[in-house]
């Protein structure tokens, strides 16, 4: 563990930095040979796809390019650490849970099937064939298939969806939360609105050719580094990149590009950043509001800034908006953003200026009350110069895990399309159900009241990832039984049901053998291109299954009798899984000579192409008043302003979500130790403290229940007032189950109200 520090981090993003963290991850993992020949075969045509990010990658095809996150999740991956039967015999699950998060998935990949033994409080081997019997009795004996609930993380390749939701449904409910509940899923809703389809329009052709690229709340440096290759090729050749985000996130500031001699040889690095607006936490609203206000304003003055030929062709609405953005107040706008009106009509400015504009945005803009809302005024502002559906231009929600948007493709979705539900009826001759299923938080909620009985996760790790902690872990307890297909250990089999599996399966670089021969997988990247993947690495065990085999065998095993699905056929080679996904989905015809292509293909996106798949088959400005109602607003009238600040819950730079690779936040200047909180300096004095000084998080909220965070070390930042940040996972106990996105669902987690007090009991370990 380094050193615990504070220091402000100047070099760019990027660079020997970047290396020397790779070799140390490598070194740590134990596998300094294998290890860099697999980190080689990342993203090639033969080789796998990057279990780090959705970011895509040029063709698939180019030569290997660096990336820092990537080499760790894949180093993480091929450890040669191994968790063993043995490892089980010598720790209860009592003595299991009082090691960190970091200490779980630290002890390697997982070996074979286990089974916990409530008598020894152990968790002890047990065969396949038992592990899936068992599923299959609980899930039989339940007197409603809604009483199964369903988890997706967003690495499952393609042909593992795909079976699964099938599964699922033949088995009987749409129970489907994902990671996605909890990451963009307001991108789908807004979009889906606005412009008729739930994907980004973007291909990285058009990062080559945009005059101006927006990044609002995303931190790419450190959770899509690739991206910035694709930032500084850009600021190269003079497009002007505008950052938004309330903290000066350092690889959106300078980068060096580890591939590039020179930069690597002069420490310098290529300015990203022409502009950076620090506003407060939840302000893109209001600020992206005030720019197109600016725009309607020049408009008025004669000025020919708005696409009208576009606006009339193509949409509708926009004479409500226009009326809604000449009456909206610029006190109000400032008050709500916290910048002033001159920073918005710069922003608005660079808008116009540019013939090409894209739009990027992460967890800063989805994880918020308004993030639908929000994510239809990025769509207005785009659609009031017709940037979407032409060269250079268009909208980027960038995805977090690698196949999270393949997943929804394949119909984990909890509200599925009655299209899809009709094809599956034609194509596997079964009934499926109609009735909407449990997203994540209403998971939790239904696991809570008894609704819920068995909990299913297909990857991720749902106790850490998700919100309200304590609510969170009493729900999965409560669970008949808990099921894990995973990796490595974390936190989730550790607070189990009261009968828990825990089903290790292959990773990604592993190579899949099936009576056929080594399978492929396919993923979906966040521009909708679908590529083939194979592993390269002999499996961590032996015993190791696939997750499309574990589907497989489990549904054989539950569905005995009345399916009419050919699973265990199915599985012996996967194209005859992508035949079937092929039959399902009308847009992956020639699907399996489409992917022997280096590089894959791309699916069909409307809204690039200007169909519109609305209702109106328009594109759609959405009008929405600035919200006075929120959260936040309500605990300042509550407590007083002074004392409740917007709490953002963040990624640091050593880790993937939940799993935690070090302690060091390079780029930040924090290292060793995460619990920190990041605050104005002002507001720690006025508060009465001191930097360095200990505190206790207090959530403010109206439901009567405590929630608390406790231990976290004051750092003085650059931060505007009245906002922190901190660490997720650590945060999550803060984060109230009813903190959710209007018409998405998706926790609050980049703005929950908190109150900062002086730090009583000792340090908490654990979550
Ligand atoms: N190394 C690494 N890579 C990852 C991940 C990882 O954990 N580690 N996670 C993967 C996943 S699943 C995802 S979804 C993505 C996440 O990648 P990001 O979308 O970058 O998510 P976060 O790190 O949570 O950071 C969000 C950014 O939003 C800013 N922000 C916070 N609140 C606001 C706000 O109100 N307004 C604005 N404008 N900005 C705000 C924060 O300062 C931060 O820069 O990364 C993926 N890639
Ligand atoms: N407070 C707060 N909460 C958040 C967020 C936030 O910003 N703030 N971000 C949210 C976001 S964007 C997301 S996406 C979720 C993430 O939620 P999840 O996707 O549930 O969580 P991860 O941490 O990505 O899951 C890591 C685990 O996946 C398993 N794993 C790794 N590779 C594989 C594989 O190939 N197959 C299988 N079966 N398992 C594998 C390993 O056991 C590892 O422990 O968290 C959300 N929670
Ligand atoms: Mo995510």
């Amino acid at each position: 563990m380094t050193e615990q520090k504070i220091e402000e981090y100047k070099g760019p993003a990027g660079g020997w930095g970047a290396l020397r963290s790779v070799g140390k991850a490598l070194l740590k993992q134990e596998i300094p040979i294998l290890g860099a020949k697999t980190l080689l075969s990342a993203n090639q045509p033969d080789g796998f796809d990057c279990p780090g990010c959705a970011w895509p990658d040029r063709n698939h095809a180019s030569t290997f390019e660096f990336c820092e996150n990537g080499a760790k999740a894949v180093a993480a991956e091929a450890t040669a650490r191994r968790v063993t039967a043995e490892f089980f015999a010598g720790q209860t699950v009592t003595a299991l849970a009082a090691h960190s998060d970091f200490y779980l998935e630290d002890q390697g990949r997982l070996t074979e099937p286990m089974v916990y033994d409530a008598a020894t409080d152990h968790y002890k081997a047990i065969t396949w064939d038992d592990a899936f019997a068992l599923i299959a009795k609980h899930l039989n004996g339940l007197p409603d298939p809604n009483q199964a609930i369903f988890y997706t993380s967003g690495r499952a390749s393609n042909e593992a969806a795909f079976l699964y939701q099938l599964f699922v449904r033949e088995y009987g409910t749409n129970n489907f939360p994902d990671c996605s509940n909890m990451c963009h899923e307001p991108s789908g809703s807004g979009m889906r609105e606005s412009v008729g389809v739930g994907k980004g329009t973007v291909t990285l052709q058009d990062f080559e050719q945009a005059d101006a690229i927006f990044v609002f709340g995303q931190n790419p440096g450190t959770n899509h580094p690739r991206m910035l290759g694709e930032l500084r090729q850009a600021a190269k050749r003079g497009a002007r990149i505008v950052s938004v985000n309330p903290l000066r996130e350092r690889g959106l500031e300078r980068f060096a590009d580890p591939q590039n001699k020179l930069e690597m040889a002069t420490g310098g690095g290529t300015a990203i950043s022409t502009h950076y607006f620090q506003l407060d936490i939840g302000g893109d609203f209001a600020f992206v509001k005030g720019m197109m206000k600016h725009l309607v304003e020049l408009q008025d003055q004669g000025l020919d800034v708005l696409d009208t030929t576009f606006i009339s062709e193509h949409t509708l609405g926009f004479d409500a908006l226009l009326n809604d953005l000449r009456a909206e107040s610029w006190s109000l706008l400032e008050a709500e953003s916290g910048l002033g009106v001159a920073h918005m009509r710069a922003a608005a400015d660079v808008y116009r200026e540019a013939k090409s504009v894209i739009a990027c945005w992460g967890m800063g803009i989805t994880q918020h009350q308004n993030s639908v809302a929000t994510i239809q005024m990025i769509t207005n502002l785009l659609l009031m110069r017709g940037n979407i559906g032409r060269a250079g231009a268009g909208l980027c929600p960038v995805r977090g895990h690698s196949n999270v948007q393949g997943d929804r493709t394949m119909g984990i979705w909890e509200v599925p399309p009655v299209a899809l539900l009709d094809s599956l009826k034609r194509v596997f001759d079964f009934e499926p159900p109609r009735a909407q299923g449990f997203n994540t938080v209403e998971s939790i909620q239904a696991m809570l009241d008894g609704r819920g009985k068995v909990f299913f996760a297909l990857g991720g790790n749902f106790a850490a990832a998700t919100p309200d902690t304590v609510q969170t872990w009493k729900a999965l307890r409560n669970c008949d039984l808990t099921v894990h297909v995973t990796t490595k250990l974390n936190r989730s089999h550790i607070v189990h049901g009261k009968e828990a599996l825990i089903l290790p399966c292959l990773g990604r670089t592993e190579i899949d053998m099936q009576a056929c021969g080594p399978q492929g997988v396919t993923v979906e990247d966040s521009m909708s291109m679908v590529h083939l993947s194979m592993g390269i690495n002999p499996p961590a065990s032996a015993m190791l299954l696939s997750e499309p085999a574990i589907v497989a065998r489990l549904a054989a095993a539950t569905l005995a009798g009345r399916s009419k699905t050919p699973w265990l056929w199915m599985v012996e080679d996967y194209q005859r899984i992508r035949d079937k996904i092929e039959a399902v989905f009308p847009d992956f015809k020639d699907f399996n000579a489409r992917i022997r292509v280096p590089g894959g293909f791309r699916l069909r996106n409307t809204a690039s192409e200007r169909v519109w798949a609305t209702p109106s088959q328009k594109a759609v400005f959405k009008t929405h008043a600035v919200p006075t109602d929120t959260p936040l607003r309500r605990a300042r009238a509550r407590k007083g302003d002074a004392i409740v600040f917007a709490l953002m819950t963040t990624r640091s730079h050593d880790q993937y979500n939940t799993t935690i690779y070090g302690n060091d936040d390079r780029y930040r200047g924090v290292y060793g130790q995460r619990r920190v909180v990041m605050a104005n300096a002002q507001d720690i004095r006025a508060l009465g403290f001191k930097s360095g000084d200990w505190i206790d998080f207090q959530t403010v909220w109206d439901d009567g229940q405590e929630r608390t965070a406790r231990g976290f070390k004051l750092v003085e930042y650059n931060i505007p007032r009245g906002c922190v940040a901190a660490y997720y996972p650590e945060t999550n106990p803060l984060v109230p189950l009813s903190a959710v996105a209007a018409n998405a669902g998706t926790p609050t987690s980049k703005c929950i109200p908190v109150l900062m007090l002086p730090h009583k009991s000792p340090v908490a370990m654990g979550v």
